[in-house]
């Protein structure tokens, strides 16, 4: 079953919006596999921000995902990946369609509440940043027949 990382970032946090956010994902049908809060390291920074390392705006962007706790979290669910990534909407906030979570609630380009992976490729990536295997727990709760596919039911 595919999974994703949505990380509940600093501001999220601060606003007290994790579990408005979180419900969203709940009420849609994905399942938790995993959670925790932590306070993000440079070091754990720089690895989950690879690509952005060089970039002129990482020196604000690793203070600002450093400066609070965060909320780590593994969905998993039918298309997982793209249809968090739609509910989540456009990088900067101010133009993140209305009915999406930044499009909601966020008005910035960098304190836009949440990450989530853009492919099923950085998924596993960086699910095993964040995450041990045995952090990852496989459950299925009994609402399966409103979320899975029948042949997804006898995985
Ligand atoms: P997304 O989070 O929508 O996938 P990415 O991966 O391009 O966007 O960027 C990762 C994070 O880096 C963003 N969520 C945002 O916090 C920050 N960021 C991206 N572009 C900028 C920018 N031009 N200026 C400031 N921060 C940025």
């Amino acid at each position: 079953m595919e999974r994703t990382l949505i990380l509940l970032k600093p501001d999220c946090m601060e606003r007290r919006l994790a579990g408005t956010v979180l419900a969203r994902f709940e009420q849609k049908g994905f399942q938790i596999v995993g959670m925790k809060l932590m306070q993000v390291t440079p070091e754990l920074a720089a690895k989950h921000y690879a690509e952005h390392v060089d970039k002129p705006f990482y020196p604000g962007l690793l203070a600002y995902i450093t400066s609070d706790p965060i909320v780590a979290v593994c969905l998993e669910g039918r298309e997982v990946v793209a249809t968090v990534r739609k509910m989540v909407g456009a990088t900067k906030g101010w133009l993140a369609e209305p009915g999406t979570i930044r499009g909601d609630f966020s008005l910035s380009g960098q304190k836009n509440l949440i990450h989530a992976s853009d492919s099923l490729k950085s998924a596993k990536r960086e699910i095993a940043i964040f995450f041990k295997p045995k952090e990852l727990i496989q459950w299925k709760t009994s609402d399966a027949q409103y979320r899975l596919s029948p042949s997804e039911m006898e995985e």
